[in-house]
């Protein structure tokens, strides 16, 4: 090709390229971190390049370039909440919380997690470990960390992986995960699986991939290291009354429950706060503003989130485990429509309100809890009945 003076090599020479590297970085590396080459050459001897996977640079290309978000719809996020396939998760959920019950106990005894919460994130993960994992980790590590965008990450996930063959607690036959690394039932990275994966059973093997109880108690010991508070729920869905602004939101503004209650903010099922709840405190949280369900969480949501950095996940968790745990069903509040935007919509906003001197964290183009709050002081600030929530209708004022 004119120009190109450095042709890309071709597959064949790329597997010949990743077999020199295992043998002359990976196994002296993994060396290092207490792998035998014996453990190790065993281990790599079986594998190949993923050539389906995302994000890879084979040699002699360029890194793929960024995708243009901007032109993708931003939508109130009511489709995450698909009320099929919840209800699905928590009827198989509830069956095997019975299933599993003496053992629930010991890990909640153990840990301090509620049962129902560890079983709504091992459904989410993986559909109660049903779900095929589709790879062999390893492949899929060593493909990352030979040939990715995030190299470095991948190649110390793989080291990791080969510390964990070495202990004895998988074969790398068995050691299966997703496309992106993650590992077994609760979907650990290696790196995780080495802080928090435990063997519950006494089988002396921390088997994330075939034991529920050592999946189970792993979830928990998790959220325990990640700070869960023992007797504290994850959060209510309330009421937030007409004259009480939507724009007190996030970890930073936490107050007492009984605050926040104080102010008419009361629960949808009537019940008030449980009186542990009251005294201690909780956050004011509105993923879609004004425009879908609000919340009261404690500061164990944000323990969720610490499994997925993700408001929407936390709550899937919270509702997946209230149904679960309780029979409950969908939230009451129902998310509203925005109108016709685009990320780029919001992110135009975002630069309005930056330029305003408003804090929107990071702007993305999403609308995280600091641009909720700030939209929401710019319309009181302008006369508006705050709604916490870009929409349409705001795209001609905010600009
Ligand atoms: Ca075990």
């Amino acid at each position: 090709m004119a120009g190109s003076s450095l042709a890309a090599p071709s597959k064949a020479e790329v597997e010949n390229q990743f077999r020199n590297w295992l043998t002359k970085e990976i196994i002296p590396e993994a060396g290092q971190a207490g792998v035998s080459a014996q453990t190790a050459q065993r281990a790599l001897n079986g594998i190949s390049l993923k050539w389906d996977l995302p994000d890879l640079v084979p040699p002699g290309t360029a890194p793929p370039k960024a995708q243009d978000q901007s032109q993708a719809e931003f939508s109130s996020p009511g489709s995450y909440f698909s009320e099929q396939r919840l209800q699905g998760l928590a009827a198989t959920g509830r069956s095997l919380a019975q299933t599993h019950a003496a053992t629930l106990r010991k890990v909640e005894q153990a840990y301090g997690v509620p049962g129902s919460i560890v079983v709504a994130i091992w459904g989410r993960e993986s559909g109660y470990g049903r779900a095929k994992l589709p790879y062999e980790a390893l492949d899929v590590l060593a493909t990352k960390a030979f040939m990715s965008t995030r190299k470095e990450m991948f190649r110390k996930e793989l080291i990791d992986a080969l510390r964990i063959i070495q202990h004895g607690d998988i074969t790398p036959e068995r050691m299966r995960g997703s496309w992106a690394g993650a590992l077994g039932q609760p979907q650990f990275m290696p790196s995780s699986y080495a802080k928090y994966a435990v063997d519950f059973d006494g089988d002396g093997k921390a088997d994330i991939w075939n034991s529920v109880p050592d999946t189970l108690a792993s979830i928990a010991h998790y959220l325990v290291l990640k700070g869960w508070q023992r007797d504290r729920d994850w959060g209510f869905e309330v009421t937030i009354p007409a004259n009480v602004s939507c724009a007190q939101e996030g970890p930073d503004l936490a107050r007492p429950i009984s605050q926040w209650a104080s102010l008419g903010i009361s629960r949808v099922n009537g019940k008030s706060f449980p009186s542990q709840e009251a005294r201690v405190d909780g956050m004011m949280l509105v993923p879609a503003g004004r425009h879908g369900p609000h919340f009261i969480v404690t500061p164990n949501f944000y323990v969720l989130k610490e499994y997925n950095n993700s408001d929407l996940y936390a709550l899937f968790i919270g509702n997946l485990s209230d149904r679960i745990a309780y029979g409950a069903g969908a939230f009451q509040g129902s998310w509203g429509a925005v109108g016709k935007m685009l990320r780029s919509d919001v992110l135009a906003m975002q630069k309005t309100l930056q330029a305003k001197g408003y804090d929107v964290g990071k702007a993305d183009g999403l609308a995280g809890f600091k641009t909720r709050r700030s939209i929401g002081d710019w319309q009181a600030k302008n006369g508006l009945s705050p709604t916490c929530f870009p929409d349409e209708s705001l795209k001609a004022r905010l600009r």
